[in-house]
């Protein structure tokens, strides 16, 4: 990996650009985890199986009756449940149509390599037999066996890297543990959180990296407000007992090896570390019986082509039901992502990610010796375009029919004559086999329809306000602004439009996302400035994203007068918050206009 030669002929693009940081708790040193190649395996497979299974699933997202918002596994805290009461759902455990088993095997027929089993989430339930607790399976369940044992058997069988999942902070069922705000004595406190660490956490974790053989991760959760020394006591352990586990970056205070991006985000530019996006099938990670927003299977092969050509890992999971069962939904979907991955797993093991650092609205690219790989999974009518691809290209070709893709060039853009239908609808793959190591024009460029598209993760960012989901979030303060360098190819009279998206909380999908509008800005475009109001003239679906659509303002029209390098700032001069949202840019988009 890390081999590509990114031939930087236009480098303005690059420069002060916001990479997406994540969360102050999920940030890594880079170049200590790249440092190692204990990461090699985990950088070549990219493709994993998440498990959220526990007490909760019984629930199916249900407390007396109720039907709770929120996702399933945070059903103890959601519906206030008093621990005592919530305890009793391990007399119900029986798990009657588990076989975790087939849990693998299903890992392993859908392509995935590695799987994250929660072996202990913020309800403090253990799914291995713990001596130093005794809320766990096998100690307080009817089922009685250590599930986690049957799981690293499974892996081994099926040939699949282990992932351990443990929740460090949060022990909703703990006194004096992380999380618990309804049941007075279960609240943290600085003492009870050390006696948390010190008599459960802790062994805990030595416990799991102790008593199953080689464990390849461990899949730290929601940091809180750990201290630094506490994160590293973590990471210390687990180094200690398994030196070669690959720690993840969520154990909180850039100590990880990796970052872990927002829960079921993918950045819009190529970070340069190393980083996994857990993503969910429908909107819960534990089982939920009202929850049918099921993602389709071409969205999530979209999601793990994309993720391979941002250079990240992408972590697909599923929520058995409280009796072990795997929903049949999820069975469907992973079936289709198996088969497809029968025929182009080339593109996503062992491959190198896209040479290109900006994203493309058609999918992603992967890279492997003379070979791009074309991961085309939104199919554009009868011609796909690519800006900045320098080599010759000696040969296109569907991967999975071997069949001719004509090829040609206009300027710098290299055009692919494609059918009007897409040989696959979920995903096709052109693989183009060109002279030598990419080398490629990184220029945040004008597409060949005219569009300029100008992504606020691609800004230069002085808001001092991060990202979520590809908006800046909670910009509330007109202080700052988004810059971006562009090339024009066509010259000519351009709309603008501000395009803006809501705020979502994740732990809540099911609520609307929170919106505000009536902001005043300034659009600046070279010399020429424009003024106007950011509200929603218009919807639009947004591309690939599940919880938003885009609202559109118009701004008015500039004239770019020739082609070659400009620039556009948007300046913020009011900005209403009132319903705790802000300005939450999307992106600025430039239209041609008669
Ligand atoms: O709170 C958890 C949530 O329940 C789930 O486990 C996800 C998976 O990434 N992690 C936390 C939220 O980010």
């Amino acid at each position: 990996m890390h081999k590509i030669v990114l031939g930087l002929l236009v480098v303005f693009a690059l420069m002060a650009c916001n990479i997406p940081q994540k969360s102050q708790d999920n940030k890594v040193d880079v170049e200590a985890s790249q440092s190692t190649d204990k990461m090699e395996w985990w950088r070549n497979d990219r493709f994993g199986m998440f498990i959220h299974f526990g007490l909760y699933s019984q629930c199916e997202g249900y407390w007396k009756d109720e039907s709770i918002g929120g996702i399933g596994e945070w059903i103890f805290k959601h519906a206030k449940i008093p621990v005592d009461e919530y305890k009793e759902l391990a007399n119900t455990f029986t798990c009657e149509n588990m076989d975790v088993d087939a849990w693998a095997k299903l890992a392993k027929e859908s392509g995935m390599k590695y799987v994250v089993i929660t072996t202990k989430h913020h309800d403090g339930f253990a799914l291995f037999h713990s001596k130093v607790n005794d809320f766990n399976v096998v100690d307080a369940t009817p089922y009685s066996k250590d599930i986690i044992a049957e799981f690293v058997e499974a892996c081994r069988k099926y040939d699949l890297k282990i992932g351990f999942y443990y929740s460090q902070y949060q022990d909703w069922s703990y006194q004096g543990a992380g999380g618990n705000n309804w049941d007075k004595p279960y609240a943290w406190s600085k003492e009870g959180f050390k006696n948390y660490m010190d008599e459960k956490a802790l062994p805990q974790v030595r416990e799991l990296l102790t008593n199953y053989g080689k464990i390849d991760m461990i899949w730290f959760d929601t940091p809180g407000k750990m201290k630094k020394e506490e994160s590293e006591a973590f990471l210390n352990l687990a180094k200690d007992v398994q030196p070669k586990i690959i720690v993840s970056g969520r154990v909180g205070n850039d100590v990880g090896d990796y970052v872990q991006m927002e829960d079921n985000d993918l950045p819009k530019r190529r970070p340069d570390f190393d980083w996994e996006a857990p993503v969910t099938m429908n909107h819960t990670w534990a089982y939920k019986r009202d929850d049918h927003h099921w993602k389709s299977a071409g969205y999530m092969l979209w999601q793990l082509t994309y993720s391979a050509a941002m250079g990240g890992n992408y972590l697909l999971n599923i929520g058995p039901k409280g009796d072990g069962s795997v929903p049949q939904e999820s069975v469907n979907r992973l079936k289709v992502i198996g088969d497809w991955m029968k025929v182009n797993s080339e593109v996503i093991y062992e491959a190198d990610p896209s040479p290109f650092v900006n994203a493309f609205n058609w999918g992603g690219i992967t890279h492997k010796g003379n070979k791009l790989y074309l991961n085309i999974t939104d199919w554009p009518k009868r011609q796909l375009s690519i800006f900045g691809l320098q080599n010759k290209v000696n040969k296109a070709y569907f991967l999975a029919s071997g069949d001719a893709v004509e090829t040609s060039r206009e300027g710098e853009y290299l055009v692919l004559a494609l059918p009007d239908e897409a040989p696959d609808r979920n995903a096709t793959v052109v693989v183009l086999e060109i002279e030598g190591e990419p080398i490629v024009n990184q220029a945040l460029v004008q597409k060949l329809d005219g569009q300029i598209i100008l992504e606020s993760e691609l800004a230069e960012n002085t808001t001092g306000r991060m990202t979520h989901f590809g908006s800046v979030k909670k910009w509330m303060k007109p202080k700052g602004k988004l810059a971006w360098d562009f090339e024009v190819t066509q010259a000519g009279k351009f709309k603008v439009e501000v395009i803006t998206t809501g705020f979502k909380r994740m732990a809540w999908p099911e609520k609307p996302a929170l919106w505000d509008g009536g902001h005043k800005v300034k659009i600046v475009v070279d010399e020429q400035e424009i003024k106007g109001e950011v509200d929603k003239d218009r919807t639009e679906k947004a591309p690939h994203d599940l919880y938003n659509d885009f609202k559109v303002a118009e701004m008015g029209t500039v004239t770019i007068k020739e082609a070659g390098r400009h620039h556009l700032e948007l300046v913020a001069e009011t900005i209403e918050n009132s319903n705790k949202a802000g300005l939450a840019v999307r992106m600025v988009r430039l239209v041609p206009s008669k």
